[in-house]
């Protein structure tokens, strides 16, 4: 429990068993449950996690956005907070997220990797396509968003039924503060956290998951 509210961590993973055991090794304890979102890694990820105190669920069907609905489906916490399994997002700034949460009084906050710290963690053309696609984002929602990319965010479990969540990959991430930040009954913030080098094999496939991302931006604002 934070301050009265139960929280709920959720990790997509495929194949990110020395991630996995750092981020588990270093998640506070205030923290209820976490859920770790395997895809059949073929790895450790599964058992690593398991005795590392995680629910691990298995969903069958390939996807960051599938096995982010999954998880939603099996979470139980007032708050979710989301991370990758690479350790790229900071573990030790939940606190710092939820704080700033309950502070901001909003329903979605967006955790930003803008502006980016450590040169390593994000190549030149990761940068210039994260950039591109929050710009896009900006300017087809009229609304300023930093990082429409990142996968660090804390949001109440109650605002999912207001969600019309239909990516099943990694668009997912940019339609759910979409879903968010349209919605009038949802108040969207966005900070800055500090994002580092990940660990393991990354599985974004930056030409066709950006083109794709874009592509389901456009859609979405004009269907
Ligand atoms: N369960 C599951 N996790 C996935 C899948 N694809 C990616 N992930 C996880 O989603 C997170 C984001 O993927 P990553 O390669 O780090 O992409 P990036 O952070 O956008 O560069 C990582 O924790 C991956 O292990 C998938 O198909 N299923
Ligand atoms: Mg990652």
């Amino acid at each position: 429990m934070y301050k009265d509210h139960r929280i709920t961590v959720i990790i997509p993973c495929l194949n990110e068993q020395q991630g996995i055991e750092l981020i588990l090794r270093r998640m506070p304890s205030y923290v209820d449950e976490v859920i770790v979102v395997d895809n059949g890694s073929t790895d450790h990820t599964a058992t690593v996690a398991a005795a590392l105190g995680a629910q691990v669920i298995r969903e069958d069907v390939r996807g960051y956005g599938r096995a982010y609905k999954r998880g939603f489906a099996h979470a139980t916490g007032d708050l979710i907070v989301t991370l990758d399994g690479d350790h790229s997002y900071p573990v030790d700034a939940i606190s710092y997220l939820l704080e700033a949460f309950l502070h901001l009084r909003v329903d979605f906050l967006n955790g930003s990797r803008f502006p980016v710290r450590d040169s390593r963690s994000m190549s030149f053309k990761h940068k210039v396509g994260n950039l591109a696609l929050s710009l896009a984002t900006s300017l087809l929602y009229f609304r300023w968003v930093r990082d429409s990319q990142s996968g660090m965010w804390v949001f109440r479990r109650s605002i999912l039924p207001l969600m019309n969540l239909e990516s099943d990959g990694m668009a997912f991430s940019e339609e759910i503060k979409i879903e968010a930040l349209k919605n009038p009954r949802i108040q969207f913030g966005e900070i800055s956290i500090l994002y580092s080098s990940r660990l393991g094999e990354i599985k974004l496939n930056p030409w066709r998951d950006g083109f794709h991302n874009l592509w389901l931006l456009i859609q979405k604002r004009f269907r």
